[in-house]
């Protein structure tokens, strides 16, 4: 390290050097707002350098005043070894300048897994995040991938990967800070490619170059450095080797995490305990899979979630929805789901529907059903407290419970969202889920929805706090308020020091949009008995065990069709795949050419929606030129013929906390050139879409990792030698490729095979009935593992599964003879190396077993 610095001062510009240092300082004075003074510094023992490159103190820009490498923290007075780790005694001696510090601390170092550490203080009298994470074992793992030190005074701790060295997390470099509303760490990172951290709108990359990302839930439309709907105190990080770590902050009160280029975080929070694991991989998804063992592994959609849905605001009638479905049909354009917003409801009132505009609701419902199509309603969490008493049971009855939540005088807080005046169920109790409940219960007598969309529950509020604003204290005043948008943590929500059943909202405002889920989730199982479909704005860690999620009030332009990408590869590695934008764009007026490119791309998201917002014109497939329409429907078409792959892509998601839209990064871990791409993704590990996502164009660049990829449409080979190619796109068409080596099972029953230079691939089937509740977990399903080394068979019982076609693509040489089973099959050869055939085999229920013996003889 001194070889190096030496070597930097001798050879690096001035320039350069100084750039490395600033990078390595801490900001001592976060605070919006202010322009940091020499004084003001000095008074909290800080160094002060007005530094000419930065404009503004703090956020976004190089720190003026920032902590000495000796700044005091806590010292560690004792450190003892126990069955599952090590406890730390910290003591802090100097008083922080921020009120209240905690001065004893004891962190609880928990070797839980071999490839997952856990550090936590125990500090029972503080409010920790109700969610379940696995219970701490009793011994610590036999074999642990990291190392972990301490450094006695500055206080600092040091997790290393064993294997490499590789220094995952050093808190040495910055001052701990644990004070009752400020906890503050940073560590440096192992590179510059750091990835999560949702909800944020920004590249697939995060930028270090002083990029602080605030958390505190917030209804905004989409835009970069602002908090939003959700909040994800989780990131993945490269290290050299391809190797990958994850770090999850167990943490729901607002923070911010600043990035700086050192490259190094900070974590900054108001509240709540210090509590964090570390996941070793090695590799991303590996990663992936430890955080969701942590949190929870996403639910199995039901399998009409895979669908197309349409949706927007403003179809002013049942009858207006239901001309739009009978377009769809018309024109045999898939379309699994119907949605309405909040146009169906009485005066915006939950659990009621308009009895004019929308009179034959039930109607139209029973008639999708009739057609196998699907119903999904909004539900906003505010309900109305200004209706006749007598007159809406939601809130009189919620009322008498004592279900809603309450201001700091007791009181039922006011606040107001489209139906006026209203309350809001605090679901962090659990007489509210059974109210809600009851509330959904009887609705689907009347109106036999089939999924749930919960919308505004950050939850959402006209006004700032109440309708009496909120008392002055340290709760909605706190020493340090993270960079929320608005400045104060009840802008467009309700006050910070609202009571709720668990907690104050302070500490659990995060939680509101997870917690309304599992109400909705657990309504729904008890009244449809099948797997409950529910669609949430905002999020939380552990949201995939209960909803999707999509990415909120985009705008109908070509940047936001691009930052879709992003937007829902961090959805997939936070562990909820069941994602997608507002295809079409949702705010604004799209175009034809940007619907047309959007239908294509969101055919590829996991949950693929078409959205738009009250009074912009029309964008349903079925509202456009027959040839865009055409375009759409085939794109909508190819979709649907992927759902086998999809499927079994769910599932894996489910059991083994795999992503379903992929980045490419997490199959090319040694290929740097992939850690930034966030304009193609995976679906899996081997389809590869490669969407336009500019206007006026009829080709796209692409890069493709070094391999053999197959044309998913053609099957025509091109070798990369890890390159950008150029692929022609014309407006009709969206660019597929496939990985050598994989089998993709597509509907009807077709085998794609994609050979590698050695004639192998391997793919699987997962099927079941696509709604029973838990199959996998009551061996109610098929799963099917094909792999080619001449032989094609299954490993387990398939129920009534056909195979009617296989495509093999990649056969160098045409065979003389195809043989399924022992018997000739007739097959086609083309020129561009693809085979294709087809065989009728099937199996005749759970326990039979399919057997594809496939044989290509000849001359090879
Ligand atoms: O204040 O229900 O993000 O999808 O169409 C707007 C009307 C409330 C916001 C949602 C949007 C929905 C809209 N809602």
């Amino acid at each position: 390290k001194t070889f190096l610095l030496a070597l930097l001062i001798f050879k690096a510009p001035n320039s350069l050097l100084i750039d490395i240092l600033i990078s390595w300082r801490f900001d001592c004075y976060p605070e919006r707002g202010v322009v940091v003074t020499e004084e003001m510094c000095h008074a909290r023992n800080c160094c002060f350098i007005q530094n000419s490159q930065a404009k503004t103190s703090g956020r976004n820009g190089v720190p003026w005043c920032f902590y000495t490498p000796e700044y005091p923290s806590y010292e560690l007075v004792s450190i003892t070894d126990t069955e599952i780790g090590k406890v730390g005694k910290l003591l802090r001696n100097k008083k922080t300048y921020y009120p209240k510090d905690i001065d004893a601390l004891q962190l609880e170092v928990l070797y839980e897994e071999d490839n997952r550490l856990h550090i936590t203080d125990p500090a029972e009298k503080r409010y920790e995040v109700p969610i379940d994470v696995p219970v701490v074992p009793k011994t610590a793992s036999s074999n642990p991938s990291y190392t972990v030190d301490f450094i006695k005074e500055p206080f600092g701790l040091i997790v290393k990967r064993t294997q490499t060295g590789t220094v995952l997390l050093n808190t040495s470099i910055a001052p701990l800070f644990y004070a009752d509303q400020f906890l503050q760490m940073s560590t440096s990172l192992p590179s510059r490619f750091i990835y999560g951290l949702g909800e944020h709108r920004s590249n697939f990359l995060h930028d270090v170059q002083w990029n602080t990302l605030t958390m505190w839930a917030r209804d905004v439309p989409p835009m970069e450095l602002t908090n939003l709907y959700g909040v994800h105190p989780f990131y993945l990080s490269m290290e050299s080797d391809g190797m990958a770590h994850g770090f999850f902050m167990l943490n729901s009160n607002a923070m911010d995490v600043a990035l700086q280029p050192a490259p190094a975080l900070t974590w900054r929070m108001i509240g709540g305990i210090l509590d964090f694991y570390v996941f070793l991989g090695p590799d991303p998804s590996s990663v992936i899979a430890q955080y969701l063992d942590v949190v929870g592994k996403p639910a199995m959609p039901i399998y009409w979630a895979l669908g197309y849905h349409l949706c927007r605001w403003g179809y002013k009638s049942s009858d207006k929805t239901w001309n739009v479905v009978k377009e769809m049909r018309n024109y045999g354009i898939p379309q699994d789901v119907q949605w309405n917003d909040i146009d169906y409801m009485d005066r915006a009132l939950d659990f009621t529907y308009d009895t004019m505009n929308f009179s034959t609701l039930p109607d139209l419902v029973k008639d999708l059903h009739k057609h196998d199509q699907h119903y999904v309603m909004i539900l906003d969490p505010g309900i109305s407290n200004s209706l006749p008493s007598g007159s809406y049971w939601p809130f009189d009855e919620g009322k008498k419970r004592g279900i809603f939540i309450n201001d700091s005088n007791g009181d039922i807080l006011t606040g107001k969202v489209w139906p006026g005046l209203t309350a809001f169920p605090d679901f962090s109790n659990p007489d509210t889920h059974e109210w809600w409940y009851q509330n959904l219960k009887s609705f689907h007598e009347k109106v036999p929805f089939d999924g749930v969309w919960i919308d505004m529950n950050e939850p959402s509020n006209f006004f700032d706090g109440s309708l009496n604003g909120c008392p002055e204290n340290e709760l909605e005043n706190p020493p340090y308020t993270p960079g929320i948008l608005g400045g104060t943590l009840k802008t467009k929500t309700v006050c910070a020091s609202a009571r709720q059943k668990i907690s104050t909202h302070y500490n659990i405002h995060n939680l509101y949009g997870l917690m309304e889920a599992k109400a909705t989730e657990s309504a729904l199982r008890k009244i449809t008995d099948k797997r409950p479909f529910v669609i949430s704005r905002s999020t939380f860690p552990s949201q995939g065990k209960y909803s999707g999620h999509w990415l909120g009030d985009n705008r109908s332009q070509w940047k936001d069709l691009a930052t879709s990408i992003p937007g829902m590869l961090t959805f997939n590695i936070l562990g909820i795949p069941l994602i997608g934008a507002d295809i079409c764009g949702f705010g604004g007026s799209t175009t034809e050419e940007l619907c047309v490119r959007w239908t294509q791309l969101g055919a590829f998201y996991p949950f693929s929606r078409n959205h738009n917002s009250i009074d912009e014109q029309d964008q349903e497939p079925t509202a456009f030129s027959p040839a865009a329409r055409i375009a759409m429907k085939e794109v909508i078409l190819l979709r649907y013929s992927l759902f086998p792959h999809l499927y079994t892509l769910f599932h894996h998601a489910h059991i083994s906390g795999h992503t379903v839209a992929t980045p490419l990064l997490f199959q090319f871990p040694n290929d740097e050139k992939t850690y930034g791409i966030d304009k193609q993704f995976l679906w899996g590990k081997s389809l590869l879409v490669t969407p336009v996502l500019e206007a006026g164009q009829d080709y796209v660049v692409g890069y493709f990792p070094k391999g053999l990829w197959y044309d998913f449409h053609t099957g025509d080979s091109l070798v990369s030698s890890g390159e950008e190619i150029n692929l022609q796109a014309p407006i009709d068409k969206i660019n597929l490729h496939l990985r050598e080596g994989s089998i993709i099972p597509t509907q009807p029953l077709n085998l794609i095979v994609s050979l590698s230079e050695d004639g192998l691939a391997k793919g699987d089937l997962y099927w079941d009935d696509g709604e029973t509740l838990d199959t996998y977990e009551k061996d109610q399903y098929a799963y099917i593992y094909f792999t080619v080394e001449q032989v094609l068979h299954n490993h387990e019982e398939a129920a009534y599964i056909t195979v009617e076609t296989v495509s093999f693509y990649g056969v160098k040489v045409e065979p003389e003879n195809v043989t399924v089973n022992s018997q000739e099959a007739a097959f086609t050869y083309r020129d561009n190396q693809v085979i294709y055939f087809n065989i009728v085999l099937g199996t005749t229920g759970y326990k039979s077993v399919m057997i594809l013996y496939i044989l290509l003889s000849g001359e090879f």
